[in-house]
């Protein structure tokens, strides 16, 4: 793969950005701070492809973080998009559209029986926490170590992805009472999530877990851990809340509640169903999402909930990932990836190991087989990692700018882009080896 190395577009928007945005970014992860150097600003995707400002391009496997599982600009999202805005882009009163993408929702996760739109996975994962602590009257909420959940306050406390790459996993800004309303627990112990309940079981509102990790890399459950979490949280009578804003129509068509066989009493949503867009949402149990305002005491709004365009995006996402064998393919051209990568390493005898469920995927330049805890993560050699990384943009492979993110393929990644990959990987472990 031939690539430009020139850069000097993006370091120019990177000094005016910097200017009059904090870090020059919206969000801290796009910073490069977890890997170094100065961010790729883009100008255009499509399909598996990004362009930068400088004209170069790269194969993408960040995907906007999980929501483009199509690929960038696909032509039947593209083409509802046209024919919405001429429409109307907002109305701030109920559309047609938002009852589709809900009623669509329900029928993909049949524990979701209702469910709120909202513009974020934050205001999901806040919101589905405010309504567990209405529903059950308790205060305590548990989360587990490396998980990120958006930067509600009471998240924000050994958080995963931005927070942990910025080694700061609690931030400033928390009132210590919020804090101390969260309990944290390792990921992959239920032993842990059974010994914090014996003692504070009866407080606790709810349990809010990423049923497969995705924000300190990528960490499958254990087998059998997330159905352990599931009886401990109904012995107590805390609510079970899957964070399924990275593995909702990520991992499996009906998410990871589908793939593991679990029935969380609710649901937090984003990325996917928005198909780039903004979209959040959180769902479930309608005894419990009768608790929301209008019609219950739980209060909860949005002026751009259930937005028309953003809706309109994710019906058609929605709708191309339903049709048989999307997901097969989907996993099929990850396994390929990874099976590629880790044959390379083992052929320079490089210590790395990978992990996958779908579409998600995991790399660590770690000498354990098997990553299962924020421990093993921990241990990762993130300096050789940052060499990877970049020594793959330099040949155009853009991956996740952090050693605690994982990784995306989308629908529209075939054989050329995979061997491209492999390719431009060979190059890194070859150079890394020296
Ligand atoms: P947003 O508010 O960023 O839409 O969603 C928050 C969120 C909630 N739950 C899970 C499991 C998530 O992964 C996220 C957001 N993911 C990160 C990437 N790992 C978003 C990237 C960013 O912060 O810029």
């Amino acid at each position: 793969m031939t690539h430009n190395q020139d850069t000097a577009k993006s370091a120019q928007l990177f000094t005016r950005a910097q200017a009059c945005i904090p870090g020059g970014v919206n969000s801290p992860v796009r910073a490069f701070r977890g890997v170094g150097g100065n961010p790729v600003f883009f100008k255009s995707g499509n399909g598996a492809w990004l362009t930068d400002a400088d004209g170069n391009r790269y194969i993408d496997y960040v995907g906007a973080w999980g929501p483009l599982i199509l690929g960038h600009s696909h032509a039947r999202v593209r083409a509802a998009l046209h024919n919405q805005l001429d429409l109307g882009t907002a109305f701030g009163a109920p559309t047609e559209l938002e009852v589709q993408l809900a009623e669509r929702i329900c029928q993909l996760m049949p524990s979701v029986e209702s469910v709120r739109l909202v513009n974020s996975g934050t205001e999901a994962t806040m919101s589905a926490i405010r309504l567990a602590r209405g529903y059950t009257g308790r205060e305590k909420i548990v989360k587990f170590e490396g998980c990120y959940h958006g930067h509600v306050d009471s998240m924000l406390v050994k958080a995963g992805s931005g927070a942990l790459t910025l080694g700061a996993p609690d931030s400033l800004g928390i009132p210590a009472a919020t804090a101390q309303q969260t309990f944290v627990v390792p990921y992959n112990d239920a032993d842990a999530l059974a010994l914090l309940f014996a003692t504070s079981g009866k407080e606790i509102a709810a349990v809010i877990i990423e049923p497969v990790a995705g924000n300190m890399n990528c960490v499958p459950p254990l087998p059998g851990y997330l159905k352990q979490v599931r009886e401990i949280t109904e012995k107590y009578g805390s609510l079970l809340i899957f964070d399924e804003v990275m593995t909702g129509f990520r991992v499996a068509l009906g998410g990871a509640q589908q793939l593991y066989n679990i029935k969380p009493d609710l649901t937090t949503l984003g990325k996917v169903i928005g198909g780039g867009l903004p979209v959040g949402a959180f769902g479930g149990k309608k005894a419990i999402m009768d608790m929301l305002s209008p019609i219950g005491p739980v209060y909860q709004a949005g002026t751009l909930s259930g937005n028309p365009l953003a809706v309109t995006a994710g019906m058609v996402v929605l709708d191309e990932i339903s049709k048989p064998g999307f997901f097969d393919a989907l996993t099929q051209t990850t396994a390929t990836l990874l099976q590629g990568l880790q044959s390379l390493a083992d052929q320079y005898a490089i210590e790395f190991t990978t992990t996958q469920v779908g579409g998600m995927f995991g790399c660590y330049f770690n000498k354990s087989p098997a990553i299962s805890t924020f421990a093993q993560v921990m241990q990762s050699d993130v300096e050789r990692f940052k060499r990877y990384f970049h020594l793959m943009l330099d040949q155009g492979i853009y991956l996740a700018p952090s050693a605690f993110e994982a990784g995306f393929v989308s629908s529209a990644h075939g054989a050329n882009e995979i061997k491209l990959t492999l390719e431009a990987a060979e190059k890194c472990f070859a150079t890394l080896k020296q």
